[in-house]
């Protein structure tokens, strides 16, 4: 029996086996001179399901965002992003630190911000003001809970991105899940943004790397500066192998994550303290407040793990989220060990 049933991630996902064997039997060379076909191969891949001109290979997520905005910005502009997004909350100041601009963080529903506010938030330059150069969107939302930003949102965003001649960068971190919970097609996601980062660790299974998709000439700067930051890698087809497995195998099961999430979010939502509306799972990520008379949220985690549950503990929550290496036989356990903690 499986000691724990790890609920803190997508990012927890191992390998599957044809990962493993992608891995061994990858051609490889060495990418920073152009070398490596595996890592072409997935680059033109990631580009083609975007609907870009071309694509990188990034380490992480986080490397992915805080190029795009390296990119689209200069010193003294400011960049609009939504106020609970990870990009702005947890990828370490990198907005401020790699970028040196200024964020603006907006207010929004559930990761859809106000096109009206945001319009008002675009700022031309002057000697008080910065210029705004990009906006950033997130979908899947994370932090709200694995929200799908709706699509007329996204649209009316882009209406004024283009009106001020603004760029979007999409955190698509995880838009395979968005597309799969809404129907609609990646590729017409992916059109709301100037540029698209999307991650192949998460729900897709493989074990390193994001993507960031985009025009040619954005993507050879891009380069520039993933070097710059320490991200240019060598015979690094051995992890781009997975990843193209995960781009042609791993990304119709996601469906399977979301019926899992809505069950056991349907399971725990009306146990006593839980405050958690199943009708706001849309995707793979729970995260719900707890308010019980005899227990804190962070003594119900650690009772949680010693009952073989582990859940992570973002600001102002906790988080579930499901996965390939979750199943079934997860889900119930969970409901059953909630039960048992709360109903004692
Ligand atoms: N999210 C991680 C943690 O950092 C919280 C997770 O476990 O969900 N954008 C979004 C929307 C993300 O959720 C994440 C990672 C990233 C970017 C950054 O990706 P990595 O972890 O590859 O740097």
């Amino acid at each position: 029996m499986k000691k724990y049933s790890d609920f803190r991630s997508d990012t927890v996902t191992r390998p599957t086996e044809n990962m493993k064997k992608a891995m061994a039997e990858a051609v490889v060379g060495d990418d920073v001179m152009g070398d490596d076909p595996t890592v072409q191969k997935l680059e033109s891949l990631a580009a083609e399901i975007m609907g870009k001109e071309a694509g990188l290979y990034v380490p992480s997520g986080t490397m992915g965002n805080s190029i795009a905005v390296k990119v689209w910005t200069r010193e003294l502009d400011e960049v609009i992003v939504e106020e609970r997004c990870h990009f702005y909350n947890m990828e370490s100041t990198s907005i401020t630190f790699i970028s040196r601009v200024n964020p603006r963080p907006l207010p929004s529903d559930r990761g859809a911000m106000d096109p009206g506010l945001v319009e008002r938030n675009v700022k031309k330059p002057s000697v008080h003001f910065p210029r705004t150069s990009v906006i950033c969107v997130e979908n899947t939302h994370n932090n709200w809970s694995g929200s799908v930003v709706p699509m007329e949102n996204l649209k009316a965003i882009r209406e004024v991105a283009d009106r001020h001649e603004v760029k979007i960068h999409f955190d698509g971190a995880r838009i395979f899940n968005a597309s799969h919970a809404s129907g609609i097609p990646v590729k017409e996601y992916a059109a709301i943004g100037d540029s698209v980062m999307f991650c192949l660790s998460k729900g897709l299974s493989a074990p390193v790397g994001s993507m960031l998709t985009g025009p040619q000439d954005f993507i050879d700067y891009a380069r520039r500066v993933r070097k710059a930051l320490g991200g240019g890698m060598r015979q690094v087809g051995v992890l781009a192998a997975p990843g193209i497995v995960a781009l042609t195998e791993m990304t119709d099961r996601l469906k399977e994550d979301h019926v899992r999430a809505k069950r056991l979010a349907l399971g725990i939502a009306e146990m006593p303290g839980i405050e958690l509306d199943p009708e706001h799972i849309d995707t793979n990520i729970i995260i719900f407040g707890i308010s019980h008379p005899r227990i804190s949220p962070l003594e119900f985690v650690a009772e949680l793990k010693e009952n073989g549950i582990l859940a992570s503990t973002p600001p102002g929550g906790i988080r579930l989220v499901t996965h390939k290496d979750i199943d079934d036989e997860d889900v119930d356990k969970a409901i059953s060990v909630f039960r048992r903690i709360l109903t004692n």
